[in-house]
């Protein structure tokens, strides 16, 4: 059945996600987590990129919120999506990501803040320095070399892609024998600090192999299967957790390039995640929550005004074409868009930014009805995402309503 697109008010009565950003589940909105304990427990700030892009940032995070150790969260911009704050180069003046403000003192490198902070507030079941850890630290450094040998160098033909996909399985196939050298799922005997340290790349991994070789990590390998789904258990991961669209193409300018193979199956991957349909992508198995689709359109509604203006279609056929999309995703029923819509409609899909914007299950559902109802208009795609950097992601355009 199909119906005219809701008010903006109308579409107001339909939400009433509002989650406790500051002592509820890991989130990407938050500024301030306290689990429970007084503003006054707070010893610690982390500095991390606007958009949950940075996997180096992601690992200390999450860190932070498996220990449930109360701090701030300060947000940055990264060289490759806008300017560098001017407070943030006076306190790092490399600019670089991430940095940890414990007790006063700044901290950057990755591993030093996790140092710091297990130094401070015990470590996440083991130590950096265990001498069960350190191995599987190495091994992480490995599969990082021959992912990034496999991914980010051009091929000059097909043998050469093969002898990077090769390289990789093989340190791929060490991973597997380490984790089945433990009985449950994670890299030890429980979850604890390894697994943070291989969670970003990993995650990263599975979504630019499926994305730029036609590859997944995911389904190939049992034991990184099972590892996958032991962190998806985890809310702590489920917040930080990215989705394919959303690393397939913020990769590119952090990684100096990402480059495709020619096997057509990379191609039929590249179409899924780009165009739908992305339930049933290997990016997530645990089950949906039901308040996807309201925490979908509570982020859209927030963010609505600027939307609208950054939009490349004109305010006036862009508003009552996102009414329609989100009529769409809130209702189920179909809805058609003002003639032309498709372009401005299609830009929205391919912009969205998990988890930055909103979790992973609820931007499924805002990018099926942005396409479900891009298609009612036309068959155009949005302007193309840039590969060299992402300033068409620029934070400071959404600054004034940042903070939620
Ligand atoms: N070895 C460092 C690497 C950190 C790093 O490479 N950070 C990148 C972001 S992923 C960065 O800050 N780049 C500067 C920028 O993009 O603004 C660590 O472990 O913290």
């Amino acid at each position: 059945m199909s119906s005219f697109a809701l008010s903006w008010s109308e579409l107001a009565t339909l939400t009433d996600f509002n989650p406790d950003r500051v002592n509820g589940p890991t989130n990407a909105q938050s500024t301030l987590r306290l689990f429970g304990q007084p503003e006054s427990a707070v010893r610690v700030t982390l500095y991390r990129d606007h958009h949950a892009w940075c996997p180096y940032c992601q690992k200390v995070w999450l860190w932070l919120e498996e220990k449930q150790i109360p701090y701030r969260i300060a947000k940055v911009t990264m060289f490759c999506y806008g300017e560098k704050e001017t407070w943030y180069k006076r306190k790092v003046p490399s600019g670089m990501l991430p940095a940890l403000e414990l007790d006063g003192r700044i901290i950057t490198e990755s591993d030093d803040i996790l140092l710091a902070l297990e130094s401070t507030f015990g470590p996440l079941m083991h130590s950096l320095l265990d001498r069960t850890v350190l191995p599987l630290r190495r091994l992480e450094r490995e599969l990082f070399r021959a992912w990034c040998g496999w991914l980010c160098y051009p091929s000059r033909s097909p043998q050469q892609d093969q002898q990077g996909r090769t390289a990789f399985q093989a340190v791929v196939d060490r991973v597997e024998a380490a984790l089945a050298s433990t009985p449950g799922p994670y890299f030890l005997e429980c979850f604890g600090v390894t697994d943070v340290i291989f969670t970003p790349y990993v995650e990263r991994m599975n979504a630019s192999l499926f994305y730029y070789k036609g590859y997944s990590l995911r389904e190939i390998n049992p034991r990184l299967s099972d590892w996958f789904e032991a962190m998806e258990s985890r809310e702590t991961y489920r917040g930080t957790q990215s989705d394919f669209h959303t690393h397939a193409h913020d990769l590119p300018p952090q990684m100096g390039g990402c480059y495709a193979n020619t096997d057509p199956q990379t191609a039929v991957c590249q179409a899924r995640v780009d165009q739908g349909p992305w339930f049933g992508l290997p990016d997530v198995t645990y089950p949906e929550p039901p308040t996807a689709r309201q925490e979908a359109l509570q982020r859209v509604l927030r963010h609505k005004d600027t939307l609208i203006r950054l939009n490349p279609l004109e305010a006036e056929v862009f508003d009552p074409a996102l009414r329609a999309a989100l009529t769409t995703l809130i209702t189920g029923q179909v809805c058609p868009p003002p003639a032309g819509s498709d372009r401005g409609l299609r830009y929205l899909r391919d912009r969205i930014s998990v988890p930055r914007d909103m979790s992973i299950y609820a931007a499924k559902h805002l990018r099926e009805a942005l396409e479900a109802t891009a298609q009612l208009a036309g068959d155009r795609q949005g302007p193309a995402i840039s590969m060299r950097d992402r300033r068409d992601q620029d934070p400071a355009r959404f600054a004034s309503a940042t903070a939620c």
